[in-house]
């Protein structure tokens, strides 16, 4: 038995070179196999079947029953790729032109009753316009649905006595100065205030960078337990323009909870 498990673990040592890591539930990690995979990432197994979509592109496809995939679509800046398959908890993370320049190997974990998925959908927030230089440049291929986004859901076997996060999956196009002093967008002379984050009509959050698996708080004394609860996302306004109101155009998707 002992033999056999050894054997076992060097067969998946061989199929994870020393350098790889796999890409854990929305922390960017970067991994390197020697194919563009899914894996369940408790077991290290191929995920069969599963729906990689990259809504900007307006593009989808699946896993072959080993697991792997490849994207035969051009990436035009920052993109926000899902995977999406029943029983696992749905993922996201944001890709660009170089991400598959080597293949990657991403992890996803089965759905258990610590993570709630509030709305798995992409939404883009602003007006439309926005520069070729922002950290959201390439195609929109999605209308934006205007400044802000709320939705309402009920918050039912949540144990208050530990935290509370919403998870935003991934976020892209944000314009602010921060994300420009951290090289996530080109735009030399404009920059944008923060996206805002309300529960339940209180802003606890404003979002600064982009990225995958932004987790907020949710402060305990606001949440309605076993009743309905809102979050807003309200985007940010182009501070450098003065005579009308130009929004930043971001785009996010996948929102959870966790507890
Ligand atoms: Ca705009």
């Amino acid at each position: 038995m002992k033999r056999v498990l050894s054997i076992l673990l060097s067969i998946y040592l061989l199929s994870f070179p020393a350098s790889a890591a796999t890409f854990q539930g929305g922390v960017s990690e970067q991994g390197r196999g020697s194919s563009s995979r899914i894996i369940d990432k408790q077991t290290g197994e191929g995920v069969g079947g599963a729906d990689i979509r990259l809504p900007k592109q307006n593009y989808a496809t699946k896993t072959d029953r080993n697991g792997f995939f490849e994207l035969d679509t051009q990436l035009n800046g920052p993109s926000i790729m899902s995977v999406q398959k029943p029983n696992y908890k749905p993922f996201t993370m944001t890709v660009d032109d170089k991400t598959f320049n080597a293949p990657i190997v991403v992890g996803i974990e089965k759905s258990n009753a610590s993570g709630k998925a509030i709305d798995t959908n992409m939404y883009h927030l602003g007006d439309n316009s926005f520069s070729e230089l922002s950290a959201n440049a390439g195609e929109f291929t999605m209308q934006a649905i205007g400044p802000f986004y709320t939705k309402r859901f009920t918050l039912k076997d949540i144990n208050i006595a530990k935290p509370v996060y919403m998870v935003i999956g991934s976020i892209i196009g944000i314009d602010t100065a921060m994300a420009r002093s951290m090289g996530q967008n080109m735009i030399p002379n404009a920059f944008a205030s923060p996206p805002e984050v309300y529960f339940n009509g209180n802003k606890i959050s404003e979002i600064q960078l982009n990225g995958d698996g932004q987790r907020i708080r949710l402060p305990k004394n606001l949440i309605r337990k076993n009743q309905v609860n809102e979050i807003t996302i309200k985007t940010g306004r182009n501070l450098m323009q003065t005579a009308y109101i130009d929004y930043d155009d971001i785009e996010f998707m996948n929102i959870f909870i966790e507890n």
